[in-house]
């Protein structure tokens, strides 16, 4: 594959001069080596935009970098040499936004599309706001499936006007997932320390599986939508994608937390924050004792016995099962079918709504913008049909959208349907068999922990014969997030399975050279 790439040949800074390897470091590795002045965040951010100057004209994961993130970075460094106090969890690290997570600075937030490019946003998003409080450097905004995949159902995965196509650093022509694609090829490909993504129905736990690293996907509400471009309030949630639980839970531990500006949902989650945060849940043995609900129909089934996803998994319910884990096979959730179904389950009637409600108020706020409604968008695009491929894909979601009028009395009727299918589903399931989470292959699981506010993690578990990556998500009620942890980070440690992507060190090798 190599050969019919031509790349800038680039000599990138790998190791400092004080025998840190910056490659595909972690943040304890980087709070270390600051603290033993083998590093400084400045280093770390041109060893990314390196990174980026190189890999990103083929990976497409990154649609703006931060002009002022060197700033942000030097700042950092002075702080770091004067501190008199303990410095946020994050100072110094460079972070990638989905593009639909807004930034008062330089950067534009636009979901992708053409029609945001120039408005001004009134705050920094909720989570930004945390971000910037812990010390994080804002190093730029991550691609994405353009809208979060939200315009039509026919628009390529990872595809936006803004970010153009992007790919699996695995294998380049496979689908790296959306909608969170750019966060997620931008953590596998060491494009930036950690990421964020967004999920409203598995756009965190699809890209997280497909490009082996690790996302969470967190309860709704445990982190503040304000400012960020939206879907559904009663879907839409934050989360980090990462290359280890570790990093993922340090950028949690960073952005959960009350937010006046989404302060209904995020005023009921923060009951769930543990006090002294996630950090401590962080065990090698917490797989100890814990009961695993696995689900087998219509989940791990889909996978033919023998082949080589079935054969990995059932080695990991092993490996499990030595590390101390109980597991309740063969489960399935009442009513699985209909929940697991776009349009049974209701999300077809509901998130049109909820999309069209909540899109006109984001915009209503902005400072500036070339579009201040959803109807305005629709005719953005109309006008922009090459740039934003309309002929091709069209935008059949936004007209659905626009011809709603609101939640009536169906769509309560649907959103109480919802609630009463996640009862006799998901929490029956939990309480009648007393597990702690369940495990299912990859993004099957997301419509359940969709349409239920739950939390979910994906940890890699393999790579296909086609060295496509897959996941395997731990899942539970809403809240479980300390208990997720601890399973994810001990199947981690106890599997250690992610492994960079090889063709790139193969190209940056090249670059090296
Ligand atoms: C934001 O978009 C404007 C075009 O409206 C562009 O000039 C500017 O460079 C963009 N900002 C960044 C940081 O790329
Ligand atoms: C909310 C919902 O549709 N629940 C259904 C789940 O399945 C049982 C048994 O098939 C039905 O009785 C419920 O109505």
């Amino acid at each position: 594959m190599a050969s019919s790439l031509s790349l800038p040949v680039l000599f990138l800074l790998c190791i400092t001069s004080h025998g840190f390897e910056i490659k595909e470091a972690t943040i304890d590795g980087i709070h270390q080596a600051f603290k033993e002045g083998q590093l400084t965040s400045r280093q770390l951010v041109e060893y990314y935009l390196d990174r980026i100057r190189v890999l990103n004209p083929l990976l497409h994961a990154v649609i703006e970098v931060n002009p002022d993130a060197l700033e942000q970075a030097d700042r950092a460094d002075s702080e770091r040499r004067t501190a008199q106090r303990p410095l946020g969890g994050l100072h110094g690290i460079p972070i990638l936004l989905k593009d639909i997570i807004a930034t008062k600075d330089r950067l534009n937030t636009t979901a992708g599309s053409l029609a945001l490019l120039g408005s001004l946003v009134p705050h920094d998003a909720g989570v930004v706001h945390r971000l910037r409080q812990k010390g994080a450097v804002i190093l730029g905004k991550a691609s994405l499936s353009e809208w979060c995949n939200f315009r039509s159902f026919t628009a390529p995965s990872a595809w936006s006007a803004r970010g153009g196509q992007g790919r699996n650093p695995y294998v380049l022509n496979a689908n790296p997932c959306g909608s969170s694609s750019g966060s997620a090829i931008a953590a596998a490909a060491d494009l930036a320390a950690v990421t964020l993504g967004s999920e409203t129905d598995g756009s965190i736990i699809c890209p997280a599986a497909k490009n082996s690293v690790v996302g969470i996907k967190p309860t709704v509400g445990l982190t503040s939508r304000s400012g960020v471009i939206p879907i559904s309030p009663r879907q839409d949630t934050i989360g980090p994608i990462c290359r280890t639980v570790s990093d993922a839970v340090h950028v949690l531990d960073a952005i959960v937390g009350y937010d006046p500006r989404d302060a209904d949902a995020t005023r009921d989650a923060s009951r769930y924050v543990p006090s002294g945060g996630y950090g401590q849940f962080l065990r090698v043995g917490g797989l100890e004792g814990k009961r695993l609900g696995i689900l087998r129909k219509g989940f791990f089934d889909k996978y033919p016995e023998g082949s080589l996803h079935a054969l990995t998994f059932n080695q990991h319910f092993i490996t499990m099962r030595e590390k101390g884990a109980i597991l309740v096979d063969d489960l399935e959730i009442a009513n699985a079918s209909t929940i697991l179904d776009y349009k049974d389950n209701g999300e077809e009637l509901i998130l049109p709504t909820e999309f069209k409600q909540s899109l006109n108020d984001y915009l209503s706020e902005l400072l500036y913008s070339p579009v201040r409604s959803l109807a305005d968008v629709i005719d953005f695009n109309n006008k922009h049909k090459t740039e934003e491929r309309v002929d091709e894909i069209g935008q059949p979601i936004f007209l659905v959208a626009e011809n709603t009028n609101g939640i009536g009395s169906v769509e309560q009727e649907t959103i109480a349907r919802m609630g009463e299918l996640s009862m006799q589903g998901l929490e029956k399931l939990m309480e009648e068999e007393k597990l702690d989470a369940i495990v299912t292959p990859g993004a099957s699981v997301v419509r359940v922990l969709a349409i239920g506010g739950y939390p979910g993690i994906s940890v890699p578990a393999g790579y296909g014969g086609d060295g496509v990556p897959f996941g395997i998500c731990f899942a539970g009620l809403k809240g479980s997030e300390p208990t997720l942890i601890e399973l994810a980070y001990a199947f981690e440690q106890a599997t250690n399975v992610r492994v960079p992507p090889t063709f790139i060190s193969s190209v940056t090798t090249m670059a090296d050279a």
